[in-house]
C-alpha cells in the first residue's frame, strides 16, 4: 500500500495567547511572517493564520489581512488557512468579510462550543454564510470538529449543495468544555466523515502529541502550534512553532511517514485543481 505524504499544518498563533502566556508566540506582523518562514523551510505546508496589530492585538481589518498574507506569499509557498474562527467576541460580519482577501483556504468552524469561560459562537445561519462565500471565492474550507455534532452539520452542508466533497476535515480536541482527546471519540469521528475525506487531527495541551501521532500512524495529516499547545513537554515551553514542528517531524520519520511536499499538499487537498476551475 501507497502511504500518502504527510501534511503539516502549523497554527502558530491563534487569538486568544499573548505573550504572557509564552514569550515565544509570533505577535506582531513582523513575527508572524518570520515565523511562518521558519516553519514553512522546515516542511510545514499549511499555516492556519490570525492576524495581529502591531501591538499584537487580533485583528480583522482587511488591509492588515492582505498585507500579512502578500509577505507571506512573498517569502514562502504555504497554502495560507485563513481562521474564519477570529477571536471570542468577534463579530460575524468582520468574521465574513476576512474571506474578501485573496486565500486559497479557510477554517470553518461546524458549531459552537464552550471555550473554558467562554463560548465560540458559530450559530448555523454563520456557517452557512461562511460556506456559501467560500464556494462562491473557490476557498477550499478546513473543517473545524470540536465535537461529533459538529460532523453532522457538515453532511446538511452537503445536502445543501454548500460543501462540495472530497472535504477536508481537522478534529481538534480536548480543549476546556470539548469532546477529550481520546482514541476512541477520535474514532467515533472519523468513522461518521464522507468516505472519501481527507482529515487532520489535532490536541490541546498535552493532548497535542497523542493526537498527531494518531494521525501519523493512520493516514492522517497532523495540526501543531503554539494556539493549541505551548510545551514541548511537561513543564517545557516550546521556543516557538518550529519546536513544534520538529516534533511532529520527528514522529512522522519514526513512524515511516513522508512529508508532503507544498505541490503535494495542493494536490492531496485538491487546491491545485480549485485554482484552475
Ligand atoms: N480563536 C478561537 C475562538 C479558528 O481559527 O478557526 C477560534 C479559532 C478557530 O481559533
Ligand atoms: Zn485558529
Amino acid at each position: 500500500m501507497r502511504i500518502n505524504p504527510l501534511i503539516i499544518t502549523v497554527a502558530g498563533m491563534g487569538a486568544e495567547l499573548t505573550k504572557k502566556d509564552t514569550p515565544y508566540l509570533p505577535v506582531t506582523p513582523d513575527e508572524i511572517v518570520a515565523e511562518a518562514n521558519r516553519v514553512f523551510v522546515l516542511g510545514a505546508t499549511v499555516f492556519h493564520l490570525h492576524v495581529r496589530d502591531e501591538e499584537g492585538v487580533p485583528t480583522l481589518n482587511l488591509n492588515r489581512i492582505i498585507k500579512i498574507i502578500t509577505e507571506i506569499k512573498q517569502k514562502t509557498d504555504l497554502i495560507i488557512q485563513l481562521s474564519t474562527g477570529g477571536a471570542i467576541g468577534d463579530t460575524m460580519e468582520g468574521r465574513l468579510k476576512t474571506l474578501d482577501a485573496d486565500v486559497n483556504m479557510g477554517s470553518l468552524t461546524l458549531g459552537s462550543v464552550n471555550f473554558g469561560e467562554e463560548v465560540f459562537l458559530n450559530p448555523y445561519p454563520l456557517i452557512e454564510d461562511l460556506a456559501r462565500k467560500m464556494l462562491k471565492k473557490n476557498i477550499k474550507p478546513e473543517l473545524e470538529i470540536f465535537d461529533v455534532s459538529m460532523v453532522e452539520t457538515a453532511h446538511r452542508l452537503i445536502g445543501k449543495g454548500l460543501l462540495c466533497p472530497p472535504l477536508h476535515f481537522n478534529v481538534i480536541l480536548g480543549g476546556p468544555g470539548w469532546l477529550p482527546a481520546t482514541v476512541e471519540n477520535l474514532e467515533f469521528i472519523l468513522g461518521k466523515l464522507p468516505r472519501d475525506s481527507t482529515w487532520s487531527a489535532s490536541g490541546v495541551g498535552r493532548a497535542q502529541l497523542p493526537m498527531i501521532e494518531y494521525a501519523i500512524t493512520h493516514g492522517g495529516h497532523v495540526r501543531t502550534g503554539l494556539e493549541d499547545n505551548i510545551y514541548l513537554s511537561k513543564g517545557v515551553l516550546a521556543k516557538g512553532n518550529s519546536d513544534l514542528v520538529s516534533q511532529a517531524l520527528d514522529l512522522a520519520q519514526r513512524h515511516g511517514r513522508r512529508i508532503a511536499s507544498p505541490k503535494e499538499a495542493r494536490k492531496i487537498l485538491g487546491i491545485e485543481a480549485r485554482e484552475k476551475r
